[in-house]
């Protein structure tokens, strides 16, 4: 029965009860089954920072779409959802307003939390974690000892960036041009004792692997490729007899070796370190170029600078006598922090021969004639070798050989793999993150904390009065009074968040595990079927869960060598910025705040301040950011227009991958198509035999149209869905089946059936992207079975067609059509053409030559 509730689309009333169901029944909680095959989607979860935003609505939909899709298909789906709940903006929020950075962070998780239910995403809930739980960390804690005992922990004391206004350690990425990513304060060098992980004992594997990952985008394992930067070449040493020390550098060209005229040292060698000792202008030099470093941040941008270091070393191969300097651009972490200086084959060292009036002798020539003078710069590629005495003739890589036996032999070199990835440096001096199970004891040693001690867990007092100070300020969490009366100290160093989101994935699976970080739960579930996040964790995150993944490998922990089998890298959300010029200053504008007009495309032409109605610049198309003010922000559209349309257009937009540029525009059409599609199919309830299978005899031609419609989009949707993950093009076609289906004439009982089974379908295969508005239809159309219960079964056989139209020609020229079977014999095409009046009009009493016969297609009659 209709009622007035059925005749509109109140998304508001359906979302309600819709989510009400799901809720009340967990009807997304899941458990290991190994009579099904399981399925594990995973999207990156969020950092609670308060509130939802666009980017996050566009992530979490993908992977639910593709989650819902694979539930309807039959498998045992994983989706679960957590919180990145460590980190900076918590202890400076917490600092701001006075809160312990629990507090404000289980606020934002409470908030965010309602904010996903709101948008009906299919997560297990009883599998949420929250990074910043003990009973979450404490099995970090207990695989760090892990990773201590296994010697895959160093402390050392090492140079870093530091940020003098954020208080902390800094990685090189999170230095953007000299300055702090967050703070924006010039980054300081600062040598302290830290703690790192050796990711570097799995460098190999790490890159090797990377060709198993089919399914990842090839940009992602390139810059994986670039990061972990593997190089062969040759460490070799150049004898300093003055000093009896030696240079020992890593060259990737020892078939340069004999245009070597002078050896480069960094700043932080140790035969520069002990020359400026007693040199006051070289030590006060160095300092200047230690504060005004670049060289790993920003390279290209470091003007290059040397100075003659007065010593000698001896060339290993002709015995020559070549000068020592140190150089500013010469790395203290790579290779060996000295660099054999080939002017005229290696630009940077051409520039600085350049510059310092160095000689530049030239032993590697093209091989095929072209152009190239080491006057003008440095002729980079191999070649065949000159002015290398023996070896002149030979090609690069034939002299490399050869260099390489010659050092051997005179133990002055060997070959040597050389990697760009460093150790992971894994402390970090804030309050607000794990704390790093580690003791020091009076003795002088350090001591794992031992496993019946964890969880060590942050001093909560605070969350009383509020204020938050470094670890090393509470002296309760510190001191440690052992029972033998000596006293320790506990590391106030906690564990960069990285370290948290490296191994979450793997969690999920045994969430509730008290007695153990992972148990056998993981052989059912991992690897991730398909992972979902941003192309900003290309490198970092994805490296160190690899890495992760494979030590818990070798623990016994976890089966597979890697954790993701495909990766799926969403583009961003971007939108048009409002903005004015003050002076020099820019001001933006948020949307709220501006009026606009759209062109007959939808574009914003004009826009205007609400407050003072005059024009404000409509500015390009950027990332939404608070910076810009041009976030959308995802509350607002769902309380007016409802999840499933925020949910149809983010998809509907753009392909999962490529920016998706927002249209208030589109937005508005996707909620239009939503209301058509509800008084679409208000109208079949009472149609017989809705949901089910149908007995396809005696069609007439427009039910086989109707058909063969329904059954290409399952075809097609289905595809794009499952293999292409092309979304919008899925949407693209089931709104195409839509409007087919309206033109439809229904005539008789018959042509009920048919429709209400192309409304069904309609139904099914937007289910994954609006599961509220299809379910609730569904549930009024009074299908016994669920609707997220199958997906709708594809039949080849409703394709073949077996009326044509056929296009009839005299001479080349289209003169009239026909509709007939198909794949007619010769002769029955023949008598078509002959018997058609328009033809024989056009024929009249002149003599047919030939008839040329294009079956199903076209019959063309020559005279
Ligand atoms: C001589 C030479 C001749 C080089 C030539 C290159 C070209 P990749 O491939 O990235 O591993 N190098 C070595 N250690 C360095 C450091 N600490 N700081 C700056 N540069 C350093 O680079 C290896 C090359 O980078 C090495 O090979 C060395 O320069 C330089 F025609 O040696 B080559």
């Amino acid at each position: 029965m209709k009622t007035d509730f059925d005749a509109e689309y109140n998304h508001g009333l359906v979302e309600e009860e819709i989510q009400k169901n799901w809720n009340s029944t967990s009807k997304f909680s899941v458990k290991e089954d190994k009579s099904k095959k399981k399925f594990y989607c995973l999207s990156m979860f969020p950092y609670p920072s308060g509130r939802l935003h666009m980017g996050h609505v566009r992530n979490y939909t993908i992977g639910d779409v593709i989650s819902r899709l694979k539930r309807m298909q039959g498998f045992n789906v994983l989706q679960p959802m957590g919180w990145d709940s460590f980190g900076l903006p918590a202890e400076n929020a917490a600092i701001q307003n006075n809160v312990h950075p629990a507090t404000w962070t289980n606020e934002n998780i409470d908030y965010m939390r309602d904010q996903l239910k709101r948008l009906g995403f299919a997560y297990d809930w009883k599998r949420e974690l929250s990074t910043c739980d003990s009973s979450y960390f404490r099995w970090e804690q207990w695989f760090f000892s892990k990773l201590y005992k296994n010697g895959l922990v160093e402390k050392k004391e090492s140079e870093v960036n530091w940020d003098p206004v954020d208080k902390t350690v800094l990685a090189n990425e999170q230095v953007i041009e000299g300055r702090g990513w967050r703070s924006g304060a010039l980054v300081e060098k600062k040598k302290i004792p830290q703690w790192y992980v050796k990711i570097t004992k799995y460098a190999d594997e790490l890159l090797n692997h990377l060709d198993k990952l089919k399914d990842w985008p090839e940009s992602v394992k390139t810059m994986q490729r670039n990061w972990i930067g593997r190089s062969e070449g040759v460490l070799l040493k150049f004898n300093v007899q003055e000093l009896e020390d030696f240079v020992e550098v890593f060259t990737t060209r020892p078939d340069t070796l004999l245009g070597v005229t002078f050896l480069a040292l960094s700043p932080e060698h140790s035969i520069v370190e002990k020359i400026a000792r007693n040199d006051t202008a070289l030590s006060l030099k160095l300092k200047t170029w230690k504060k005004n470093d670049l060289r790993e941040t920003d390279p290209n941008s470091l003007e290059k600078e040397g100075i003659n270091l007065d010593i000698k070393a001896i060339h290993p191969i002709s015995g020559k006598e070549i000068e020592v300097w140190v150089a500013n651009f010469v790395v203290s972490t790579y290779g060996t922090g000295a660099v054999m200086s080939v002017p005229a084959h290696d630009q940077r060292d051409w520039e600085f021969a350049k510059k310092y009036k160095l000689p530049i002798i030239e032993v590697i020539e093209p091989i095929s004639p072209q152009f190239c003078d080491v006057k003008e710069s440095a002729f980079e590629q191999k070649g065949i070798l000159k002015n290398s005495g023996t070896l002149d003739g030979l090609t690069s890589e034939e002299a490399s050989k050869q260099i390489v036996k010659l050092l051997e032999r005179s133990g002055l070199g060997e070959k040597k793999v050389q990697y760009k990835l460093r150790d992971w440096l894994i402390s970090r001096q804030r309050f607000w993150g794990c704390p790093i199970p580690i003791l020091y004891l009076e003795d002088g040693s350090i001591q794992i904390e031992s496993e019946k001690n964890l969880p060590i867990t942050l001093p909560i007092k605070e969350a009383i009065s509020g204020r938050v100070k470094p670890l090393a300020d509470y002296d309760e969490f510190k001191n440690i009074s052992n029972a033998d009366g000596t006293t320790s100290l506990r590391e106030t160093d906690t564990f960069d968040t990285f370290f948290e989101s490296s191994w979450y994935y793997a969690r999920y699976c045994c969430f509730d595990s008290t007695e153990q970080m992972l148990d056998e739960r993981v052989d059912y579930w991992l690897p991730v079927d398909v992972y979902i996040g941003g192309i900003e964790h290309a490198v970092l995150h994805l490296l160190y869960a690899r890495f992760f993944n494979k030590v818990m490998r070798d623990e016994g922990l976890v089966v597979p060598d890697e954790p993701f089998k495909k990766l799926l890298t969403q583009g961003m959300v971007c939108k048009e910025t409002y903005y004015r010029k003050v002076g020099s200053k820019i001001e933006y504008f948020s949307p709220e705040e501006v009026e606009t007009e759209f062109d007959e495309k939808g574009a914003v032409f004009k826009a205007y301040l609400k407050k003072d109605k005059q024009p404000v610049i409509i500015g390009s198309i950027e990332k939404m950011s608070k910076s810009k003010k041009n976030g959308v922000d995802p509350e607002g559209l769902i309380k007016n227009y409802g999840a499933d349309t925020v949910r149809l257009y983010t998809m509907f937009a753009a392909p999962p991958e490529q920016m998706l540029e927002w249209s208030d525009n589109a937005v508005e059409g996707s909620f239009r198509f939503l209301r058509n599609l509800w008084k679409l199919t208000i109208s079949v309830i009472g149609f017989e035999k809705l949901g089910q299978p149908l007995d396809y005899d005696d069609l007439n031609e427009s039910q086989r149209d109707l058909r063969r419609k329904v059954h290409q989009t399952i075809k097609k949707v289905t595809d794009d869905y499952e293999r292409r993950y092309k979304f919008n093009t899925a949407i693209a076609a089931i709104m195409e089946l839509y409007n087919f289906t309206v033109r439809f004439n229904i005539k008789d009982e018959k042509d009920k059936i048919l429709f209400g089974e192309a409304v069904c379908t309609t139904l099914q295969l937007l289910h994954p992207v609006v599961p509220h508005i299809t379910e609730s239809l569904w549930l009024k159309l009074d299908i016994a079975k669920p609707i997220d219960d199958s997906w709708p079964a594809f039949d080849p056989s409703a394709l073949t067609k077996d009326v044509v139209e056929i296009v009839l020609q005299v001479n080349g020229k289209k003169r009239s059509s026909i509709r007939t079977k198909v794949d007619l014999n010769n002769k029955e095409y023949e008598k078509i053409a002959k018997s058609d009046e328009k033809i024989s009009k056009y024929i009249g009493d002149q003599e047919i030559k030939k008839i040329i016969i294009v079956p199903n297609k076209l019959i063309n009659v020559v005279i």
